[in-house]
């Protein structure tokens, strides 16, 4: 009697469970596969025989696979059986929905297969007739597909869980890219050697309001440069919404904020690598993958400076631009010309003020310098910066502060290249970039300024809003606003 009793409750237990869980009949079904290198029958993956199957050899981006449910079904998992395919699980996948195998929308599905009997795929609620898969990355593996199945199964939460898509070299394995969303700093997501064009997509399964992102990684395994864009559906990217240095921040925090100047409200996010570590062992890892809508009124706020060099992580160059006057960019190396640091202020600024500041450090100032502008974040190299718009002098004596007067500049990037010498460090506590015009600004009672122009004191017109420059003296600006009124003033450039 005993007996008895626990069999009905392992019965009512397990009844319990998987009272809503439907897996569809797949009678009737039909499936369909790019024919490029893909091999035996796609139908072969609704016999039940996990003996025969589909595959592609080997995994090609553009490929795709799609099946036919005949009629609009209601579901939200998908189970790819691979049992006995050695490993042979798609690396890199979209998965699309319609109801006309025309109109795909938006991937409802962006990750990874999983290296195990089974991929499961878990997706919010879909009522459609036709599921298509999209493989994202060339692979030396093989996708095999011994059985699908689609399911509607009853637990609502389990598609929320992130998932994340990466790009496959080969030769090379790594961690699963779901270890960026376990909660686990020790599991990781990593590739081997750094290249440039590397990528990870991570699909946050709705979209998300957010202004920074935290990859948390494992010691020095931080992206050398990067390239961030976001995406509704996956598949339209526009252009890079940041790019940057990775950061290894170290102590209990070693991770790379990316803080971005719009705010994003997207589901999906693409990291791209765009480094070469060449023959060194530089892994780029990311441990832990969150994003967060944090406070921004740091005018600096998303702002990144590039070095030529830095003395270690107690100099890293991002201390230029944290807001405490006790932290600081070090060179770490004695003052010679061809020094640089590019600072990218993420979008065009108007600005006429330049200050270096050295917290109790006398003598790091740059004893010469020229001053570079761009719309374009460029390397140091390139000779797209065009000529100095302002060249710089030594000051010629040990200050705390250096102020640079400027004429009105408008540019995004920033080039300043030292041209000195000093038996010194290069050292910046606090870089900063304002727009003091003294008297320019005040107005506003007709809106914001949309335009000025210069006059020299004989009315001759000297330029326009974006000049590069204007020579020291006094001009008549013009400034036009919004509402379409103008207001002109006397201004004097230093
Ligand atoms: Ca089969
Ligand atoms: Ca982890
Ligand atoms: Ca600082």
């Amino acid at each position: 009697m005993k007996h008895l009793f626990f069999i009905l409750l392992v019965c009512a237990f397990a009844w319990n469970v998987n009272a809503d869980d439907v897996t569809l009949d797949r009678t009737g079904w039909d499936a369909t596969a790019s024919s490029d290198e893909t091999y035996e029958s796609p139908n072969n993956v609704f016999d039940s025989n996990t003996d025969s199957e589909w595959r592609a050899a080997p995994q090609k981006v553009g490929q795709w696979f799609m099946v036919d449910m005949k009629a609009p079904q209601t579901f939200n998992q998908i189970v790819l059986d691979q049992t006995g395919s050695g490993g042979d699980y798609p690396r890199s996948i979209a998965v699309f929905v319609s109801n006309d195998a025309n109109d795909w929308g938006n991937a409802v599905f962006v990750g990874s297969g999983k290296d195990a009997a089974e991929s499961v795929i878990n997706l919010d609620d879909q009522t459609a007739q036709y599921i298509k898969f999209e493989v994202l990355t060339n692979c030396d593996m093989w996708w095999k597909i011994k059985e699908l199945n689609v399911r509607l199964i009853d637990d609502k939460t389990l598609w929320k869980q992130w998932t994340g898509a990466t790009i496959w070299q080969n030769g090379i394995t790594w961690n699963e890219t779901k270890n960026m969303f376990d909660g686990d700093n020790d599991s990781r997501w990593n590739t081997s050697k750094q290249r440039s064009g590397q990528w990870v997509i991570v699909d946050m399964k709705e979209p998300q309001t957010f202004n920074q992102i935290q990859l948390f990684q494992n010691g020095g395994d931080y992206p050398r440069a990067y390239e961030v864009y976001v995406s509704d559906n996956a598949a339209d990217w526009g252009s890079a919404i940041a790019v940057g240095d990775g950061k290894d921040f170290g102590g209990t925090d070693p991770s790379t904020f990316i803080n971005l100047i719009e705010t994003q409200q997207k589901r999906f996010v693409k990291i791209v690598q765009t480094f070469d570590s060449g023959d060194s062992d530089m892994y780029w890892s990311i441990n832990e993958f969150s994003v967060h809508a944090i406070e921004n009124t740091e005018y600096r706020f998303g702002w990144t400076l590039s070095v030529f060099n830095q003395a270690g992580e107690g100099d890293a160059a991002f201390q230029a631009l944290d807001n405490d006057i006790n932290t600081r960019w070090g060179s770490g190396v004695v003052q010679e010309p061809g020094q640089w640091i590019i600072l990218d202020m993420k979008k065009e600024q108007t600005f006429n003020k330049i200050t270096m500041n050295w917290a109790g450090v006398w003598g790091d100032y740059p004893h010469g310098y020229k001053i570079y502008l761009s719309n374009e974040r460029l390397s140091n190299d390139s000779e797209a910066w065009g000529e100095a718009v302002y060249i710089g002098e030594n000051p010629g004596t040990d200050i705390s502060e250096l102020l640079i007067d400027l004429p009105l500049f408008s540019a995004r990037c920033i080039k300043i290249e030292q041209t000195g010498t000093s038996g010194g460090w290069w050292t910046i506590s606090e870089l900063q970039v304002t727009d003091t015009p003294t008297n320019i600004v005040a107005m506003s009672e007709n809106g914001a300024v949309i335009d000025m122009e210069y006059y020299n004191l004989q009315g001759v017109r000297v330029g326009a809003r974006l000049i590069t420059a204007l020579p020291s003296g006094v001009y008549i600006v013009k400034q036009i606003y919004e509402s379409g009124k103008s207001h002109v003033q006397k201004i004097l450039v230093k």
